[in-house]
């Protein structure tokens, strides 16, 4: 495959991004280890933890760490309840900066970007330069820091912004990848996931530099598609484009019936259609927060009803199936129905794993 050099991609990751908000409103909060998750002494033990300070995190707690065991390595730890609603228009400001240098946008959560400045509106010849502009804006404008990472793809440009977190900001240009890439654990390539490890560590493969070892075919034997996609990644390949225009506002399914439904069959129908919707929620890679329902009698009369939620929705069939019959049976009419639809809007990506920090020498140049 060939290597496109050509785009200047930047990763934006905000800095401990819930935790940072909540210090930025209550500075107080700064002096203690953090954690954002309901307090576990107030739900009997239960919750996980969404995110944590960085004080918090040097005593080992992290993200969907249990908040039972999070209160144990840290005592004297301040709990706060995640506010959504406050993050989503933090993300949103952020957002109108981004829109400022370049409509190339793919946003892969509340808190993280990719970009394609490789043309920008600014006429910007260095990406560098553009990048810390960019993080100056944001503290500027909002009060809160960022990490970025530029490189000529979106799978460099990830692993740069994570590489010099709080506040970093990484360039990994073509002839540093091989090298970068080398010395990276193998959970670190996009794909390898807790099942793929040990079948890597079973082939010997503990590194990158032991992937860059493996012939492709090898690698196609063992992982299929993703051994394909590997054998170019730690060659520093990765041709993705960013999705910049395939921000869809909803996702929904609808079915006519040529028999009036009644009873039952209503809901055994929009079990299917929650089920339908979650698969292509899934397959999209999108949760939303709003559920609607569509409902048409045989007379002809179209209801909607719609709820939001505080947060977003699990993919899961049953929920949006229990949300949908809630909603169904406040809809005026129950019987001869005609036309069952369920739709998810107010949409976002489903969120990245998290990846974990892998420290080694590396150079940066102002020239990318
Ligand atoms: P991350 O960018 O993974 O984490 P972070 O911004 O808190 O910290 P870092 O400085 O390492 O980037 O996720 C962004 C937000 O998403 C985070 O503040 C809280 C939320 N989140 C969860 O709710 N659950 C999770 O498991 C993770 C990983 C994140
Ligand atoms: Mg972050």
């Amino acid at each position: 495959m060939i290597n496109d050099f050509n785009r200047k991609i930047i990763h934006v990751d905000m800095d401990a991004f819930y935790a940072s908000v909540e210090e930025r409103d209550n500075s107080k909060l700064k002096k203690y280890p953090l954690i954002i998750s309901r307090n576990p002494q107030k739900t009997g033990g239960k919750g996980v933890v969404a995110t944590a300070n960085y004080i918090a995190r040097s005593r080992g707690v992290h993200s969907a760490m249990s908040a039972d065991k999070a209160l144990q390595l840290c005592p004297d730890a301040i709990f706060i309840k995640p506010n959504f609603k406050k993050y989503r228009e933090n993300s949103e400001k952020i957002h109108n900066i981004f829109k400022k240098y370049t409509d190339y946008i793919e946003s892969v959560a509340l808190d993280e970007v990719y970009l394609d400045v490789s043309k920008n509106k600014f006429d910007y010849d260095s990406s560098v330069q553009l990048a810390h502009d960019l993080q100056k804006e944001i503290w500027e404008k909002v009060k809160l820091t960022c990490s970025v990472g530029i490189s000529y793809n979106k799978f460099l440009a990830k692993l740069a912004s994570d590489y010099a977190k709080p506040v970093g900001n990484t360039i990994i240009l073509p002839g540093d990848a091989e090298n970068f890439l080398s010395k990276l654990s193998i959970s670190r390539f996009r794909g390898v996931g807790k099942k793929t490890i040990p079948k890597m560590h079973k082939l010997g493969v503990y590194t990158g530099a032991d992937l860059l070892e493996q012939s492709e075919s090898n690698l196609i034997k063992n992982f299929g598609k993703l051994g394909h996609i590997l054998y170019n990644q730690v060659r520093g390949i990765d041709n993705s484009p960013i999705k910049w225009n395939v921000d869809r506002k909803s996702i929904g399914h609808e079915r006519t019936f040529d028999k009036f439904l009644n009873g039952d069959q209503i809901l055994l129908q929009l079990k299917l259609i929650a089920q339908e919707l979650s698969d292509q929620l899934n397959k999209e890679e999108k949760h939303g927060r709003t559920l609607v329902i569509k409902v048409r009698d045989s007379k002809f009369n179209t209801y909607t009803k719609r709820f939001t939620n505080e947060d977003y929705y699990k993919n899961s069939s049953d929920i949006i199936f229990n949300v949908a019959k809630d909603l169904f049976s406040k809809i005026p009419v129950h019987s001869n129905i005609r036309l069952l639809g369920i739709t998810m809007t107010s949409l976002a990506p489903l969120n990245y794993e998290n990846v974990s920090l892998d420290l080694f020498s590396f150079s940066s140049h102002k020239a990318f």
